[in-house]
């Protein structure tokens, strides 16, 4: 999986917001997702406006936010077209499928209504899927967007096994729903073998490190070269840097060259 092309991988896949996605890295030649964890909506729209132009994917939690509204959602959307990424909301949905349909497409944030993506945890089982496509009013609604599935967590001490992993894996694969799968958020390449699914891996960061509250950091190099990331996500790198447009562009550059020696081999 980790030798082909993104643009050879966006044929393999059965998600077209995954097709889209693929197509989208390869032409803009990058795998860097930004997580926009900022609580001020002006914040976010100045990092998503310097940083655009580096990044395939802006990662939001929506809920942080405390100046959220609906002004906000369509600056950030035009940004996202300006600067040609998608938005991804790390919303990280666990509940019953009922549940999550409400949590998707109702209440303050909408957020069906806007995020190209989302995420989810597998805990649930399969009706986490049929939850959130119940969200969407239609086929047409439905292309248009997609889910990636929590196989593994970069805190350290979580609590997924072999057995969570094996099984978050059928959920993505296999069944009538995995049209909407886009890919997986997972620390290595053993956690999927479909080649059409985008491997998504939080915790990069230039100095390999942890922080005060459980999160562990690896290389870009690591994570694309060993770990067999597609879309590295980061974060306060990124966020935390004096110059938020440069660290963007060193970790794209470093991201994608990762990516370029990978395929090479
Ligand atoms: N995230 C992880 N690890 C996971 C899943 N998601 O860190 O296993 C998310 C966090 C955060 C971002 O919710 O938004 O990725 C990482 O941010 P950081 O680079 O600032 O640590």
């Amino acid at each position: 999986r980790t030798r082909l092309t993104y643009e050879n991988r966006s044929n393999l896949a059965k998600s077209a917001v995954a097709k889209r996605l693929f197509q989208l890295m390869a032409s803009k030649q990058t795998n860097l997702c930004l997580s926009a964890d900022v609580t001020k909506a002006d914040d976010i729209l100045d990092i998503a406006d310097k940083c655009g132009p580096y990044i395939c994917l802006l990662k939001t939690h929506i809920d942080i936010v405390e100046d959220f509204s609906e002004g906000f959602i369509t600056n950030l959307q035009a940004l996202a077209k300006r600067h040609n990424f998608l938005l991804l909301e790390d919303r990280k949905f666990a509940d019953i499928g009922n549940t999550v349909s409400l949590q998707y497409g109702k209440g303050l944030y909408k957020i069906s209504n806007w995020a190209d993506l989302v995420t989810a945890h597998t805990l649930p089982g399969r009706s986490i899927l049929q939850g959130l496509k119940a969200a969407l009013g239609n086929v047409e609604a439905g292309q248009e967007r997609g889910v990636f599935l929590l196989s593994e967590m970069s805190a350290s001490g979580n609590l997924i096994d072999d057995k969570y992993k094996e099984n978050s894996n059928k959920i993505a694969t296999e069944g009538g729903d995995i049209d909407f799968v886009a890919g997986i958020v997972c620390q290595s390449s053993n956690a999927f073998a479909f080649p059409g699914l985008i491997q998504l891996t939080p915790g990069v960061k230039i100095d390999e490190s942890v922080d005060k509250l459980g999160q562990q950091y690896q290389t870009p190099e690591l994570v694309v070269k060993e770990r067999g990331a597609d879309i590295g996500v980061v974060g306060r790198g990124i966020i935390q840097a004096n110059d938020v447009q440069k660290a963007a562009i060193t970790y794209r550059d470093r991201l994608w060259t990762a990516y370029k020696e990978r395929v090479a081999k």
